[in-house]
C-alpha cells in the first residue's frame, strides 16, 4: 500500500484545484483571511499559549526538545500542504486550513435540499451544529492524551515519527473546529473551545465525551489498533460532516480527510507488520500451528489469535462511537442538512431526504436477532455503522493475504455487529463474535476466547522495549518497505537530543 502522506496527486483530487493564498506571516497559518477579522485573531491568539500549555502537558511525554521529522501543511494545494522538514513539536506551526469553496454549491440532503449553503450559522440549528463540531474537536486533543506515553517505547525511531505527526495533526484537528467555534459561535463557542482543553481522557470528574476516548492506549498494538479502527470512525465521521450544509464546517472536514488518510496508513501498516514479524518467526522457528502460543511468544512475536482479540476489543468500542443505531439526534442531524450520509452527494436510488424510506437495522426481538425495516431518517446511525464494517474490511483481507502467503492456517475477521456492545440496539445483550446471542454463563466462559485477557496485555506490554537508534526495529514488529518521503528506512527520523 502506498503512503498516501506523500501521494500529494490523489490528495489534490480530494480538495480540489482551487489555489489560495497563505498567510505565513501570521502566528497562525491559515487560509481564511484571519488578519482581516481582528476580533477572531485576538481570539484565537489567546487561545493558543493555552493550547501550547496543554500540548505540554497533556501531549507526548518527552522528545518535546527533540527534532522529529514531520510534515506541516501551510496550505492546502499540493506544494503546501506536504512541506517536510525536522521541528520541535512545540514550534509545530499548526494552521487553519479549510478546502477551497466549491461555487455554487448547495445542501445536498434533508429539507433545505437544493437551497444555497450556509456561509453562517443557521440560527434554528446553533446548539445542533454546536454540538456536533463540539463532539468531533473533543476526540482530537482525547487522542493525543491517550498516546501520550507511547513515545518511549517506540519500537523504531520510524514508528516514532509517525505517532508524533499523528499527534501534531490530531491538534490541528482541534485547531480546525476552535476556529469554526470562535468565529461562528460567539461567547459560548469560546467557552467550549475552552472547555476543550479543559476535559481529560480517562478522567474520573472530566473526562471526554465520547466511550472509546476514555479507554488507555497503553502499547504499540493498541496504537496501531486504534489507528486502523477508530481514526477510520474519523473518517467516517467527517465525511459525513464534509456533506454538511454548513459550508465551512464541510470544507474544513474535506481538508482534514486528507490527513485521515495517513493516520490510517499508520495502523494499517502496523499491524501489517505486526503479522509479518510472526510468520516470519513462526516459519523460521518450524511453528505451523498459530494456537501454539507458549512457543510463538518465545520468539518475542505476538500469536495470531491475540492480534485477532485485541482487534475485536477495538472493533467493538469503536462500533459504539456511532451513537444508537436508531437516534433521533441523527434523524434531526440529517433533517436539517448538518450531517450527511457517507458520500452523500454521490449516493443514488433515493431523493436524499428519506422521509419515505426505510433502513434495514438488526435489532434482538424475542430473543433473536434480526433486521427490522426501521424509517430510513432515524436509521442514519445504522447505516453509517454498516458502511464502516464495509470500510474496514481492506485492510484485514489484505493482512489475510499475508497470512495465507505464508502458509498459515488462520484468518484475521470482523466479530458480529452486536459484540461486545455498549451503545445502542445490543447494549446490554451477550452475542458472540459468531453473532450467537447467548446467556451471561455462556459469555462469562467463553470471554477469554474473544477479548484480550490481563496475560495477554501483560505479553504485549513486555514486548515494548524501546528501539531507538536509527534502523533498529523491535523483534515483534517489521520494517516498513520503504521510508517517509522517499528517505531510508534506516533514516534519523527523530533525534533524541
Ligand atoms: N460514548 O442518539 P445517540 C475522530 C451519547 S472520531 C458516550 O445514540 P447520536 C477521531 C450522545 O452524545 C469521530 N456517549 O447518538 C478518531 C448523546 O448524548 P446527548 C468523532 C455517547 O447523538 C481518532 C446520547 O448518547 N466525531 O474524529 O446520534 C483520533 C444519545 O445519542 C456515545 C463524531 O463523532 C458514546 N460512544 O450520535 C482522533 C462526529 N454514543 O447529546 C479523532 C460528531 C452516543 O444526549 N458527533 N453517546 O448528551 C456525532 O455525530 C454524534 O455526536 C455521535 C453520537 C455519532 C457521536
Ligand atoms: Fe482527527
Ligand atoms: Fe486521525
Amino acid at each position: 500500500m502506498a503512503d498516501p502522506e506523500t501521494l500529494i496527486e490523489d490528495n489534490a483530487v480530494v480538495i480540489g484545484d482551487g489555489f489560495i493564498e497563505v498567510s505565513y506571516d501570521d502566528l497562525i497559518p491559515n487560509n481564511v483571511d484571519l488578519s482581516s477579522d481582528r476580533q477572531l485573531l485576538r481570539a484565537l491568539e489567546k487561545w493558543q499559549p493555552e493550547y501550547i500549555d496543554w500540548w505540554k502537558e497533556m501531549g507526548p511525554d518527552g522528545f518535546q526538545t527533540s527534532d522529529v521529522y514531520l510534515r506541516t501543511a501551510v496550505g492546502v494545494d499540493p506544494a503546501g500542504w506536504a512541506k517536510f522538514g525536522h521541528v520541535k513539536m512545540p514550534d509545530y506551526r499548526w494552521g487553519i486550513l479549510l478546502a477551497p469553496e466549491v461555487e455554487g454549491r448547495t445542501i445536498p440532503f434533508g429539507k433545505h435540499k437544493g437551497q444555497p449553503v450556509w456561509k453562517e450559522v443557521p440560527a434554528e440549528y446553533r446548539s445542533l451544529l454546536r454540538r456536533l463540531i463540539v463532539v468531533q474537536g473533543d476526540t482530537e486533543p482525547a487522542s493525543v492524551e491517550q498516546q501520550r506515553y507511547l513515545g518511549k517505547t517506540a519500537p523504531s525511531l520510524y514508528d516514532m515519527r509517525n505517532l508524533f505527526q499523528v499527534n501534531v495533526e490530531e491538534g490541528r484537528h482541534l485547531w480546525a473546529m476552535v476556529y469554526l467555534l470562535v468565529k461562528h459561535f460567539g461567547r459560548d463557542g469560546r467557552e467550549e473551545a475552552q472547555a476543550l482543553l479543559e476535559r481529560r481522557s480517562g478522567h474520573e470528574d472530566n473526562p471526554r465525551i465520547l466511550g472509546a476516548f476514555n479507554e488507555a492506549t497503553p502499547d504499540w498494538l493498541s496504537f496501531f489498533m486504534f489507528t486502523y479502527f477508530t481514526d477510520r470512525d474519523g473518517k467516517m465521521q467527517l465525511a459525513s460532516l464534509a456533506e454538511s450544509g454548513f459550508d465551512p464546517l464541510s470544507r474544513s472536514c474535506r481538508f482534514m480527510l486528507t490527513e485521515e488518510a495517513h493516520h490510517m496508513f499508520v495502523g494499517e501498516t502496523g499491524i501489517g507488520r505486526t503479522i509479518e514479524a510472526t510468520c516470519a518467526a513462526m516459519k523460521q522457528a518450524g511453528i505451523t500451528d498459530p494456537y501454539d502460543a507458549t512457543r510463538i511468544r518465545a520468539l518475542g512475536v505476538i500469536d495470531l489469535p491475540l492480534i485477532q482479540r485485541k482487534a475485536n476489543f477495538h472493533m467493538s468500542v469503536t462500533r459504539d462511537l456511532f451513537g444508537s443505531e436508531i437516534s433521533g439526534n441523527a434523524a434531526a442531524a440529517f433533517s436539517a442538512g448538518l450531517k450527511g450520509r457517507f458520500g452523500e452527494a454521490r449516493l443514488e436510488g433515493d431523493d436524499h431526504q428519506l422521509e419515505n424510506d426505510t433502513y434495514a437495522v438488526t435489532r434482538v426481538t424475542d430473543g433473536k436477532l434480526v433486521d427490522e425495516a426501521t424509517p430510513a431518517l432515524r436509521a442514519i446511525n445504522a447505516r453509517l455503522l454498516d458502511d464502516y464494517i464495509t470500510d474496514c474490511q481492506t485492510g484485514i483481507e489484505r493482512w489475510n493475504r499475508a497470512i495465507a502467503k505464508a502458509g498459515l492456517d488462520f484468518r484475521l475477521t470482523q466479530p458480529h455487529k452486536g459484540f461486545n456492545r455498549r451503545i445502542g440496539e445490543f447494549a446490554g445483550q451477550f452475542i458472540t463474535p459468531e453473532g450467537d446471542l447467548v446467556g451471561e454463563d455462556v459469555w462469562s466462559a467463553r470471554k477469554d476466547q474473544f477479548l484480550p485477557t490481563a496475560a495477554d496485555m501483560a505479553f504485549i506490554d513486555s514486548l515494548m522495549q524501546p528501539c531507538h537508534a536509527p534502523g533498529e526495529y523491535a523483534s515483534w514488529i517489521a520494517p516498513p518497505r520503504s521510508g517517509i518521503n522517499h528517505q531510508p528506512v534506516d533514516y534519523e527520523y527523530v533525534r533524541i537530543d
